[in-house]
């Protein structure tokens, strides 16, 4: 296994991060960190899934299996899905879509609208315009 020499900002960002109980921790942080997402996902998996995108457009298939997503058991697509859900209110809305790179990597883009509205249709299997749980394992497994 061959890791990458040369690991971008996000990756030190990660690294140099306080601890959650850390006083110096910036309140407009949000609730999950890369911490959370890396005790899911091999941090140079997110690293490469995140940098595939950057400048090329949003693929959410591809995203998903370079993260190493597609392998991950329910109970830990259900730990990223609580990420992703930034306000915990039980669906990944518009809102958090458009900042789903971003829970993986703070340094990483925001999708832009086209994307996002692809990546919706892709998952909201019901139409209430969010992606709940279900239909998030359901699009990652598909
Ligand atoms: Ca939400």
């Amino acid at each position: 296994m061959k890791y990458k020499a040369c690991l971008d900002s996000s990756w030190s960002l990660h690294l140099l991060s306080s601890p959650p109980d850390s006083p110096l921790k910036r309140i407009e942080d949000p609730p999950n960190s890369m911490a959370s997402m890396t005790s899911v996902l091999e941090a140079k998996d997110i690293e490469k899934a995140v940098s595939e995108c950057a400048a090329a457009t949003f693929n959410h298939k591809t995203f998903f299996v370079t993260s190493g997503l597609t392998k991950k058991s329910d109970d830990d697509l259900a730990k990223v899905f609580d990420i992703l859900d930034q306000d915990r209110s039980g669906f990944i809305e518009v809102e958090e879509l458009k900042l789903f790179l971003q829970s993986f990597s703070k340094s990483a883009r925001e999708l832009n609208d086209t994307e996002t509205s692809a990546f919706l249709s892709a998952g909201d299997s019901d139409h209430d315009g969010k992606i709940g749980v279900e239909e998030f394992k359901s699009m990652v497994k598909a």
